[in-house]
């Protein structure tokens, strides 16, 4: 059940205020959009339409006879197989995409062609190289960040059957065991995203099970990926600490201009934060009082862990930051922009500008952006939005006044850090001793986007609200991430209003010796939807330190307002790598029993991690705490007994 208000189509006051202006001025967003587009195709929903050959579409009908299968002859457990993995496969490619840019780039800059580009974070290059096998000795930074780069860059289409080695160097010796056991350890991103889709080609593949592998495998080359651009990412623009801003539409400024960058890869939005502040000058110059970055989504939340730029929208309210007037250019990479904020754009003087060849929308400015001329791409970006100033028209000026302090920043060496405080020698243990000693009661991660299908960011809210009050540790990216941030969660108000007293409790005694200038937050924001791999560095710490498999760790993951295909290829390798996974909307399963089956309780006998599809946020919470309850409960009792008997807590799976 929703805890929102009847009625509301979101629960951000600042989202709501602008969802009112939208009407009152018939402007359309994606909240329209959605109603307009219902009701929406059950074939579809449940998965059971395929469309890989133009023989079909062929929709199944499974108690009508000769409509119970395609005109190939596919069953429906063939073609809901095929159509999950091919969402998977879609996932795969925009984040391994993505990883090739970051890695290209650090290519480029070991080879000394990306003069605007250095390498800013010695230590992680040093040991990130360190974890790969490459030789540091004697070497210069550039010569190890070559050879770092060829190494990310082989994991992508090496020929061997090697498993990927930034898979491989950041797993669990278990786990390493079981991929290989199953088949499904990848052995270069792109022939396992290549691979899938030859599988699932009409007439290729027809197994069920197999397919689902497949998917899997992909899904492991998106972990790959996943860890090859955060990795990376952190050695040019240097690994996030904690860092404290503000989130949601007040941080908008009227006196300044307002350049807002959406997407998700940081090595333009990064070029722009420079670029703004270089240019503050030009700005004063033309009336404004300097420049005012802020952040949508994912591209926002790289800026706002590394670089305190404040996040004004996630993926669900994008198109409203527009209806404030004030957005003088919205500057766009790639992944998850909707289409839509072009039709917005022409309604205000916002101007819309696309940088990637292979993300562009009719009528917007395209300014190509390049790693060799990159200061000089974002230089013409910020100054393109100074002139777009001047066209501001006052008489639209609308900012909702709702702002929240966010203190983020929280990358997995962060928070290390933090846990450094309390235990130099082994940092992870000050968070597993807290779950043996039942103060916390397990680790809760929160990802995923939001979906017109739920009420907007409500089920990511509540979902957090009820763990907290249980004790549940938790940690968030993406646009859940950006979800708390507008709600006060990523603060100590958040801790103040619903942390029940073990969490308080550990939050507190953390927050005695941060050191940081601001108390601590109730979630624990670790990044981009790409930063997942953040997450999973957490869990593999955890089962390493505490010596068991990661499918025994009081851990779980959810993503309560699921949307886009990567959300789907995190959760599957979520759920290969033994967590358990609730996603909060219902995926195009439902079409075929087996295949639901597999993904909710055949993944459990196999891999320990499972899915978890509840709709209703409360009874999800529910779920997700019986989990970690149980997992907990067992680890202490067979950490007692290892104490006993002086041996490790090798458990069983459990999910
Ligand atoms: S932006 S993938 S809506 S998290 Fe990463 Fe947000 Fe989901 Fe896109």
């Amino acid at each position: 059940m929703s805890t929102a208000p009847t009625g509301h189509r979101t629960v951000d006051l600042a989202a709501r205020e602008m969802l009112d202006l939208a009407e009152a001025a018939k402007l359309t967003t994606s909240f329209d959009r959605y109603k307009a587009q219902q009701p929406q195709c059950k074939f579809g929903q449940t998965g059971i339409c395929c469309r890989i050959c133009i023989q079909g579409p062929c929709r199944i009908i499974p108690t009508k006879p000769g409509q119970d299968k395609g005109i190939c002859g596919a069953s429906a457990f063939t073609i809901v197989a095929r159509n999950i993995v091919r969402m998977m496969a879609g996932g795969a490619s925009a984040h391994s995409d993505h990883a090739r840019e970051i890695a290209l780039t650090l290519l480029a800059v070991g080879e000394g062609h990306a003069p605007d580009f250095k390498i800013t974070d010695i230590k992680k290059l040093m040991a990130v190289a360190k974890r790969v096998g490459v030789p540091t000795e004697g070497r210069t930074n550039e010569e190890v960040a070559k050879d770092v780069a060829l190494l990310a860059l082989a994991d992508f289409g090496k020929y061997n059957n090697e498993p990927c080695t930034w898979l491989s160097t950041n797993i669990t010796e278990e786990r390493k065991v079981k991929f290989r056991h199953t088949g499904i350890a990848p052995s270069a991103i792109d022939r396992s995203v290549v691979q899938l889709l030859h599988q699932t080609h009409v007439g290729t593949d027809a197994d069920p099970v197999n397919i689902i592998f497949g998917g899997l495998k992909a899904a492991l080359a998106d972990l790959t990926g996943e860890h090859i651009a955060t990795d990376l990412t952190d050695v040019l623009f240097g690994t996030p600490t904690a860092v404290i801003t503000d989130a949601n539409l007040g941080a908008l400024d009227k006196e300044k201009i307002n350049i807002a960058v959406h997407g998700h890869n940081p090595l333009l939005s990064q070029m722009v934060v420079y670029a703004a502040r270089e240019l503050e000058g030009e700005a004063k110059a033309a009336g404004a009082q300097g420049i005012n970055l802020v952040g949508i989504c994912c591209t926002g939340n790289e800026v706002l862990m590394r670089e305190g730029v404040p996040s004004v929208a996630n993926f669900g309210s994008q198109e409203l930051v527009i209806m404030t007037g004030v957005l003088d250019s919205m500057v766009m990479d790639v992944q998850c922009i909707a289409p839509g904020v072009k039709d917005l754009c022409n309604c205000f003087h916002t101007q819309l500008v696309t940088t990637s060849n292979i993300s562009k929308i009719p009528g917007s400015v395209h300014i190509e952006f390049n790693e060799a001329t990159a200061m000089d791409d974002a230089r013409k970006i910020v100054r393109l939005a100074i002139k777009q100033y001047a066209k501001r028209n006052p008489a639209l000026v609308k900012i909702p006044l709702y702002k929240k302090q966010v203190v983020g920043g929280f990358s997995f060496e962060a928070m290390t850090d933090l846990f450094a405080k309390l235990c130099p020698e082994n940092p992870i243990s000050v968070l597993t001793d807290a779950i043996l000693a039942g103060e916390i009661k397990g680790v809760a991660a929160f990802a995923g986007c939001n979906n017109q299908k739920t009420i907007h960011d409500d089920a990511t809210l509540t979902i957090a609200r009820e763990l907290a009050a249980k004790d549940v540790f938790l940690v968030s990216t993406g646009c859940a991430a950006g979800a708390f941030a507008k709600a006060g969660f990523l603060s100590s108000e958040g801790v103040e209003q619903f942390a029940g007293p073990g969490l308080k409790k550990f939050i507190k005694r953390l927050e005695e010796n941060s050191g940081l200038k601001a108390n601590l937050p109730l979630v624990y924001h670790m990044g981009s939807c790409v930063d997942n791999s953040r997450v999973a560095t957490l869990w593999t710490a955890m089962a390493n330190n505490l010596k068991i498999p990661v499918a025994q760790l009081p851990f779980v993951a959810t993503a309560p307002e699921a949307m886009s295909e990567k959300a789907v290829v995190i959760g599957s390798w979520v759920i290969s790598s033994g967590i358990p996974c609730h996603v909060g909307v219902l995926p195009p399963l439902e079409g075929s029993d087996l295949v639901y089956g597999v993904t909710t309780r055949i993944a459990k006998d196999v891999f320990g991690g499972y899915f978890i599809f509840e709709t209703d946020p409360v009874k999800a919470a529910a779920q997700l705490y019986e989990r970690l309850e149980n997992r907990a409960w067992k680890l202490r009792i067979y950490a007692d007994t290892a104490a006993k008997y002086q041996s490790t807590p090798a458990m069983a799976f459990e999910g």
